[in-house]
């Protein structure tokens, strides 16, 4: 019994039989954690998302932006964007299955061992673990509820780009959305920033910091798994802050880390 974890697979769906080949995953018996990001850019988008929810008993997910996007454009709330490759998902005859198979997934996962969680792109500046666990599942009843077109209706947004308890609760929500699906950089004063995907080592970066260099102590007894930031390609410096996102899509690696015995294995693109 083992808990393997994945990075964003963005429907690189023979990338993922590859990794599960590598480390002879066996489902009923082995855990597939997944960062989220399941589909679109990659290949084949309604291979990956046909085998992870047949194999729902052995998969956990939270939600990236990416899988939120496909919600909204399989309820005809945004464009499908051609460079997604949604369209094989879009026209499958088991969309609906997929779309509330995916709606009920959650932002936010505690770690088998309790030591953390693990959300698609971190914890933002000024949230405790406590206050992520509540409005992760507000977002999880709001996607779960029958009117959920309005929540997806309702929750895209740049502003506000900082949290306070005085905010609105519909901009807490848009907030929480970022927070658990976009984010990458902030400023030192918690701003969230959603234009710089850059590495924090390039010069674009200027004076924005990660989100998990924001209050860092705040994961000296907390573990936090993430995915969304590519162009980090896992270096996080914080050995309990794993980013295990490495830019399979784009040609680099997928990563798969065996929970247990902290051991990761790169597959090349
Ligand atoms: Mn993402």
């Amino acid at each position: 019994m083992a808990d393997y974890f994945i990075g964003d697979i963005q429907g690189c769906f023979a990338g993922l039989q590859k990794a599960l080949a590598t480390v002879q995953f066996e489902h009923g018996r082995d855990t597939l954690w997944l960062t989220g990001d399941l589909i679109a850019r990659g290949d084949d988008s309604l291979s990956t998302l046909s085998f992870l929810a047949d194999h729902e008993s052995s998969v956990r997910t939270v939600l990236g932006n990416h899988d939120l996007h496909f919600l909204a454009v399989a309820n005809g709330l945004k464009n499908v964007n051609p460079k997604d490759n949604l369209q094989p998902l879009i026209d499958s005859a088991r969309l609906p299955y997929f779309r509330d198979w995916l709606r009920a997934q959650p932002l936010l996962l505690a770690l088998p061992d309790e030591s953390g969680f693990m959300s698609h792109a971190g914890l933002p500046p000024l949230w405790s673990p406590k206050k992520a666990k509540k409005w992760a599942s507000i977002l999880q009843e709001s996607l779960r509820s029958a009117d959920y077109r309005q929540f997806l209706s309702e929750m895209y947004g740049n502003k506000p780009v900082k949290w306070d308890k005085n905010l609105t609760r519909q901009e807490k929500i848009t907030f929480s959305v970022n927070a658990f699906t976009r984010m990458r950089f902030c400023t030192k004063s918690g701003e969230l920033d959603f234009s710089n995907k850059s590495s924090p080592k390039s010069s674009e970066a200027n004076s924005l910091i990660p989100w998990f260099e924001f209050e860092p102590e705040r994961f000296d007894t907390t573990k936090w798994v993430f995915g969304h930031w590519a162009a980090l390609m896992g270096e996080t410096q914080n050995p309990n802050v794993i980013g295990l996102d490495t830019g399979f899509v784009w040609g680099n690696y997928l990563t798969i880390m065996h929970w247990q015995n902290h051991q990761k294995i790169q597959i090349s693109a």
